[in-house]
This record gives structure tokens, C-alpha cells and sequence, in this order.
């Protein structure tokens, strides 16, 4: 068996070198053609001096140049440092600096907000466009070997938001990225056969390491797009041409809405997959109806990738997010004593095997927090297992508000809010939404009267990324607390 995601991509390229591997908007790659564009990143990459285990950030939207740089990068034994595209100052400051990327590759549209920080990042050198300054960073071609066999090394560093408010790198191993897919291909019955629509950014587990990995170990295809917009969605489930559709609620219910207003069912196809936030009973239910399909919906998390699933064949239990993937243990334990609990007992779900992370980047406290002394990761999800094995997710330890699959911590929020002029205190939470299922809401006790919505999330979008931002926002006259000063934000709901 391949030991890395390169390997496993090699080989498929060797066995079926003229298959299509990836269309997007007017370019179709075959297996060879992602190839050779990775192999000119990873020349260059080696020729610029990147070392063994240095990090690169992809600050990129969609493209096949995004898995080209991360598959370059994976060549000459390269780290990936994944940045969500919508990320401003603070975040981009954070990250950059924090995994000391040397090299950052990027769009021209966002340069602006990266030259911002970049004063603050000694330890990043390159910044390189798309466009006509990377094809001139990779004229340079002398010869090369990619680097294979590297299953216990770093591969990514994947932040994921705490609640210090600073984001933590978890850092995931390639053998931790190879074998969770492993599992899953088998379990979802993905082959070489398989067309998917991927609409998922690439910049996150979910788009990245389900969709992109699955399909470029599979000897698959997919058609990747920019960005997920509802009627184009459907317009092309209607061409028949897909097999698999993977997506975050708010999609889901997206294109319910859409299918509304149309007269045209697309046919069945062979899988559509959510997760990433809870998928609602009523949104299974309807979207059976009209799409003729039962969501399969599986749990997972940047530290672990995917944890869980509904059965591919067997029931698939609303409400639930299935069981364990096959090789990877789960299990339910008492928050307070850590003991294991009976089905049927809400806890706190914890996994085990060969998926779990190593580790955060640079945090060896935060990192032994987070597992007990036999190897259990501790989700900060709460939930219970049936006695038939499935697990339900049904409250969080951790302070998380998820909206449209993006996480967002209040902790973040509220640290840049108190910069705020006019801001004297703060409270962030969220409240449920109809589309993004939830939203992120502030109350705010102002010391100047002048402070409106408007500047509160201006300020908010000119410092973290726009989709953190308050969409409801009540001005107060005190924060309720409890008689020990902490905020008790369920009153504020
Ligand atoms: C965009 N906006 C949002 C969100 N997305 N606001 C709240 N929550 C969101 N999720 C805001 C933008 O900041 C912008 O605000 C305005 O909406 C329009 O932006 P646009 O990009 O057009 O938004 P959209 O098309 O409505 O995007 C919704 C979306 C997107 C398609 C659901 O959020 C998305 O692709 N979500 C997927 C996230 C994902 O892949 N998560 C996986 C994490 P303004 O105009 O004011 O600036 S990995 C993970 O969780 C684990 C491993 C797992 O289990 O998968
Ligand atoms: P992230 O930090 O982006 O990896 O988010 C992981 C978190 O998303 C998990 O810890 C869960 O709280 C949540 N999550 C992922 N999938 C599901 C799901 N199917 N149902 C409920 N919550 C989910």
C-alpha cells in the first residue's frame, strides 16, 4: 500500500496516465498533466533551497494549481500551511508567523491584505503570485526525484481555531492523511469510476483531504469549482455527468431552495455526503424527497479528519453521524471522571488510531490537554452512542459557534472587539440561522454612545475574516454574570 497521498497519486498516474484526473472552468488535467505542472513546482521548490520540513503556505482559492503546489511541495519533503482565503491581518498574522512558512503562494487579489502583516513575518521570504510571476518561478526545471516513503513526517499543518483565541496547527502526518482515506474509499465504495463535484474549498479538511484525496487516490475525477453557488449546483446534477457530491449543510438546504423554483429532478446519484456541521432530520428527510437520495452524513474534525460515518449500505440514521470508519475506534467517556460510558450515556466522544494528528504545532501543553495517557484524542464533542454503535453529536464542550461549516470561536471575536474604539465589553455567541445554521451574534456594552452596528462590523471584517463577523449585534447596559464575574452567555441567547 502507498504510504502517502504522492505515492498513492503516483501510482494511479503510472497505471492510468491519460485518465481525466480534474476539469476546471475550461481546462481538463489528466493524471499526467497534474503530474508534470506538480513536478515543476517541486523543481523549483527545490532549486529556491525549501528544506526537508520547511513549511509553505497556500493562501490560494480553488484551482488545480492549488494541488499542484500541494503535491509540488509533498515532493521535495515540504509542510503545508493551509490559510482559509477569507482570512485578514489577525489570522493571517497568526499563522504565518506561528509556522514560520518561508514561502507563500498566493492570488494577486489578496496580496494587498498579505503585504499588510508582512513586516510582522521575518521568517517568510517569497511571497509568489499566480499568474505571470509563478510561471516564471518555475521556468527553472533541473532534474528532480520527488521524495516517496515518508509516512511518519510532517505533511500539513492545518489551524483550527481555540479557545486561547489564538488558532493551533495540527499538525497531521502523511501517514495519518493516507490511511484515513484508505479507510474511507473502501467504506464509500469510491473507484477509479467516480466523477465528483467538488464546490468545497480546498483550503479546509473537508474539500481537501475527503474530496482531493480521495479522488487522486482513487484514480478518480472531479470537477472542481471556485466556489459553490446553488443554481450552478444544480444545473450540473442535472447534466447526469456526477457520481458524488460532498457538501456542508448550508448547501444542502441551498439547494433545496433551489429546487423549488425548478421543474427538473436531477436523476439520483450514487452519493451525496455532508458534514462538517449537523445536518438536520428535517433537511434528510426533505431532501430525499426531492433529490430521491438519503444524505449520507459523517462526522469529522481537522485534527482527526473523519472520524465517523453512516453506513454506505445499511441505515442511514438522521440525526446521527454513524460509526466509527473501519480500523479507527471511538468511544463515549464520563467528562468529569474520563471513564468510559454505557450507550445510551451523553459524554464526551473520544477516538483512537491511526487518523489522530501528532500533535499542535509548537504547543506540547495544549497537545498532552488534548489526549489521555492511552492515545484517546478528546473531541470537545459531546455525545452518545446507541446500542447499536451509532453516535449522535448533541452539544460541544469546546465554545464553538459552526456557521455554514466555517468554525468560529467566540474567544477570537471578542479579543479583536475589545480593540474596538466605543467597545467597553463584550460577549460573542451564536443563535440559530436558517441558512448557516448558525450565526454569530455580540453584545456589546458601549463607553461611547456614537458606536453603531455598522462600525462594530466594519471594524470586525477589517481585522478577521468577513464570515466571523456579528450578524446581530445588541447594545446592552451590563453582561449578565454569575456570582464568580463569568458571563452567562445563555442568557444573552
Ligand atoms: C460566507 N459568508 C459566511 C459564510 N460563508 N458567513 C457566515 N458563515 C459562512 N459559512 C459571508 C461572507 O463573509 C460574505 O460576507 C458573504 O457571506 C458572501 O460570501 P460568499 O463567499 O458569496 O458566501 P456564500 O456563497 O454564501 O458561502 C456559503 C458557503 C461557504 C458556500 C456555505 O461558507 C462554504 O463553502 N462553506 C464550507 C466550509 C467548509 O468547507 N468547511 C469545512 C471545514 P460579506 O459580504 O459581508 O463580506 S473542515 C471541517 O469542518 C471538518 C474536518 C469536517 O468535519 O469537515
Ligand atoms: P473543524 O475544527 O473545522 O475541524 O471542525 C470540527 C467540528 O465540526 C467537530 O468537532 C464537530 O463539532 C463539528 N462537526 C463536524 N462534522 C459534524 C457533523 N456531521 N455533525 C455535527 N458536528 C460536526
Amino acid at each position: 500500500m502507498a504510504d502517502s497521498i504522492l505515492e498513492a497519486f503516483l501510482n494511479n498516474c503510472e497505471k492510468s496516465p491519460n485518465k481525466l484526473c480534474l476539469s476546471f472552468e475550461n481546462q481538463s488535467l489528466s493524471y499526467t498533466d497534474l503530474a508534470n505542472r506538480a513536478h515543476r513546482f517541486g523543481a523549483a521548490l527545490q532549486e529556491w533551497g525549501l528544506e526537508e520540513g520547511e513549511r509553505v503556505a497556500l493562501f490560494l482559492e480553488n484551482s488545480p494549481d492549488f494541488l499542484a503546489a500541494y503535491l509540488g511541495i509533498f515532493m521535495v519533503g515540504g509542510v503545508v500551511a493551509l490559510v482559509n482565503t477569507a482570512y485578514k491581518q489577525v489570522e493571517l498574522r497568526h499563522i504565518l508567523r506561528d509556522s514560520g512558512a518561508r514561502l507563500c503562494f498566493t492570488e494577486q487579489e489578496r496580496l494587498s491584505e498579505l503585504e499588510r502583516v508582512q513586516p510582522d513575518l521575518p521568517e517568510l521570504e517569497k511571497i509568489i503570485t499566480l499568474g505571470s510571476a509563478l510561471e516564471e518561478f518555475l521556468t527553472n526545471e533541473g532534474s528532480f526525484t520527488p521524495r516517496l516513503r515518508q509516512g511518519e513526517e510532517l505533511a500539513v499543518l492545518a489551524y483550527t481555531s481555540g479557545t486561547t483565541g489564538r488558532s493551533k496547527g495540527a499538525m497531521l502526518l502523511h501517514r495519518n492523511l493516507i490511511s484515513n482515506i484508505e479507510s474511507l474509499r473502501q467504506t464509500w465504495g469510491w473507484t477509479e469510476n467516480d466523477h465528483l463535484l467538488l464546490t468545497l474549498p480546498l483550503f479546509h479538511a473537508h474539500g481537501l483531504m475527503v474530496g482531493a484525496h480521495g479522488t487522486l487516490t482513487s484514480g478518480a475525477s472531479a470537477e472542481l469549482k471556485r466556489h459553490f453557488n446553488a443554481t450552478e449546483v444544480y444545473d450540473s446534477l442535472l447534466t447526469g455527468q456526477f457520481s458524488m457530491f460532498f457538501g456542508v449543510p448550508t448547501m444542502y438546504t441551498r439547494l433545496l431552495l433551489e429546487s423549488v423554483q425548478r421543474a427538473e429532478k436531477p436523476l439520483p446519484l450514487r452519493l451525496y455526503v455532508s458534514g462538517s456541521a449537523p445536518l438536520s432530520a428535517q433537511t434528510f428527510e426533505e431532501f430525499k424527497q426531492v433529490f430521491g437520495q438519503a444524505i449520507l452524513e459523517r462526522y469529522g474534525m481537522t485534527e482527526t479528519i473523519m472520524n465517523m460515518t453512516n453506513p454506505y449500505e445499511g441505515e442511514r440514521r438522521p440525526g446521527t453521524v454513524g460509526l466509527p470508519f473501519p480500523g479507527q475506534e471511538a468511544r463515549v467517556v464520563d467528562v468529569k471522571t474520563r471513564q468510559p460510558l454505557l450507550p445510551g450515556t451523553d459524554g464526551e466522544i473520544e477516538v483512537r488510531g491511526s487518523h489522530v494528528f501528532k500533535g499542535y504545532w509548537n504547543l506540547p501543553e495544549a497537545t498532552a490537554e488534548s489526549f489521555s495517557a492511552d492515545g484517546w484524542f478528546r473531541t470537545g464533542d459531546l455525545g452518545q452512542m446507541s446500542e447499536d454503535g451509532y453516535y449522535t453529536i448533541n452539544g460541544r464542550a469546546k465554545e464553538l459557534i459552526i456557521t455554514g461549516g466555517y468554525n468560529v470561536y467566540p474567544r477570537e471575536v471578542e479579543e479583536v472587539l475589545h480593540n474596538c474604539p466605543g467597545v467597553a465589553e463584550v460577549a460573542v455567541y451564536g443563535l440559530p440561522d436558517a441558512d448557516m445554521g448558525e450565526k454569530v451574534a455580540a453584545a456589546i456594552v458601549r463607553n461611547d454612545v456614537s458606536l453603531s452596528e455598522e462600525i462594530v462590523i466594519a471594524f470586525c471584517k477589517d481585522n478577521l475574516a468577513s464570515y466571523k463577523k456579528p450578524r446581530q449585534i445588541a447594545f446592552v447596559e451590563a453582561l449578565p454574570r454569575n456570582a464568580m464575574g463569568k458571563i452567562q452567555k445563555h442568557l444573552l441567547r
